[in-house]
């Protein structure tokens, strides 16, 4: 069994609705959910003139390979509706694979860890809630401690916390 840790980021359509729906479809496709973080509201990274995204970490068991993970997740953003228009668009539903067991993969379909995860203070608070000791294999350093140094200050705000259903 493997362990995977995902990242679901959306923003355009109903936020709440796409998110729950991505969740709903990962543990039928893709595997178990071991833990899901809260969801957080974040200002757009790389390209800002666009709306405020969503953003959850999930901690998956899935018997699947990275790869082919990947692939079903690919499929589940299609799914959902999700068009690929052009890098870093508006979108209905991102999946992406942060961390795999503790592969390191460079392959130019798939990049294992993130290779943006320790630059983007979206991903590292909710990573840090629910993974805080987990170690980046090729940083060799914890996502608590990757988050206390980041420089992105884009603010990233907790949504609903009291009113969270945990997985
Ligand atoms: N994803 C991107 C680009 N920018 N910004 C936020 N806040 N959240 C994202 O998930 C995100 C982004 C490309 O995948
Ligand atoms: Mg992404
Ligand atoms: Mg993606």
């Amino acid at each position: 069994m493997n362990t995977a840790v995902l990242l679901s980021g959306s923003n355009t359509g109903d936020l709440s609705r796409n998110m729950e729906y991505a969740l709903t479809m990962i543990a039928k496709y893709a595997g178990a959910i071991q833990n899901t973080s809260f969801i957080y509201e974040t200002e757009a990274w790389g390209k800002i003139d666009q709306p405020a995204y969503y953003n959850q970490v999930i901690e998956l068991n899935t018997s699947l390979d990275a790869h082919t993970l990947m692939q079903k997740l690919l499929q589940i953003e299609k799914m959902m509706g999700r068009e690929r228009i052009e890098k870093w668009a508006p979108r209905l539903i991102d999946l992406d694979i942060l961390y795999f067991n503790n592969e390191v993969i460079n392959e130019s379909d798939l990049k294992i860890p993130h290779p943006h995860l320790h630059e983007r203070r979206f991903t590292l608070v909710p990573l840090s809630e629910i993974l805080p000791d987990m170690f980046h294999p090729v940083l060799k350093r914890s996502n608590k401690d990757l988050l206390a140094t980041v420089t992105d200050t884009l603010k990233v705000r907790v949504l609903n916390s009291q009113s969270h259903v945990k997985h």
